[in-house]
């Protein structure tokens, strides 16, 4: 266990230890980030010492006697605003000078609805920082002031509504640290994945070879690796193309791909004329 005892980083509140990449997370819920973590890969990288977590609670930056860190929006409407003071004071403390106007800085990076989309390709590049800052709000948002001269960039994890950026900081920090040279054990493992080849993965299987009365498919269990390799690059294409047809415009595809797709799309038009009639 964490020698700070169910703290799962073993770190005690802005202590770190040496790692390849730092992560500094901005909160006002740092208690949510402790479960997800506690038997995972991200506590093996903070133990192994790739990886440095110092959450900070941006309500111990509050400097008004109620340690108020939000506030009703000007101009009226309903909701609260989280005020922009406890946030950059948090962060000036935690870097050591005011990050305003400066062009020399580690990703500041807000998580709000407003962001840009995070996919693969921005946790290969954030992944290449050995400093991260993740921001998350609170309530209906942050005071505009924060997003402007504050951050240097802004993610959302989807189109969906969530209560905060805590889930999506802990999306962007799962999927980052994960990259990082050795968290993995296979250095393979990273660059196999689907999002990585551009296709959704091909099917797994793994023993029994029948199980409930359905059988593995036949090819697995030859011994010709050509054909099983064949078999799965047909299979991720199928189900890209079934599923996420937008992904293969930014796949590379060879032109025996394009061929065994072409093929597809004419079986496919044959079986909707079968079933129309
Ligand atoms: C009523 C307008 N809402 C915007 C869609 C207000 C609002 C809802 C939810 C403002 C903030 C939030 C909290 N969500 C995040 O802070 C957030 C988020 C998300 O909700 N979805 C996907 N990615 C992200 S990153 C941060």
């Amino acid at each position: 266990m964490g020698r700070a005892g169910g703290n799962p980083w073993g770190l005690q509140k802005n202590e770190t230890v040496g790692g390849v990449v730092r992560f500094d997370i901005f909160t006002l819920f740092p208690e949510m980030f402790k479960s997800p973590f506690e038997a995972s890969i991200i506590r093996r990288a903070c133990e192994a010492g790739r990886v440095t977590l110092a959450l900070h609670n941006v309500r111990d930056y509050a400097t008004d006697k109620h340690h108020q860190t939000d506030d009703t929006p000007y101009g009226g409407g309903g909701g609260m605003v989280m005020k922009p003071e406890p946030i950059w004071n948090a962060v000036e403390a935690v870097l050591g000078f005011d990050p305003a106007g400066r062009s020399d800085l580690p990703p500041l990076i807000l998580l709000t609805p407003q962001g840009r989309p995070f996919t693969q390709a921005v946790a290969r590049e954030l992944s290449a920082h050995e400093r991260l800052l993740l921001i998350c709000g609170r309530y209906e948002g942050v005071d505009e002031r924060v997003r402007q001269y504050l951050a240097t960039d802004e993610l959302s994890i989807g189109d969906y509504v969530l209560t905060g950026g805590e889930v999506p900081a802990m999306v962007v920090l799962d999927a980052v640290v994960r990259l990082i040279p050795g968290v993995l054990g296979d250095p393979g493992a990273t660059a196999d994945d689907s999002h990585a080849t551009g296709l959704l993965e091909y099917p797994h299987y793994t023993r029994p070879a029948v199980y409930r009365g359905h059988p593995v498919p036949e090819v697995l269990l030859s011994g010709h690796h050509a054909e099983v390799d064949r078999w799965r690059r047909r299979e991720a294409l199928r189900r890209t193309q079934e599923r996420r047809p937008d992904l293969l415009d930014q796949a590379e595809l060879s032109q025996a791909d394009r061929e065994f797709l072409d093929q597809l799309q004419v079986e496919e038009g044959d079986s909707t004329v079968l079933k129309r009639e």
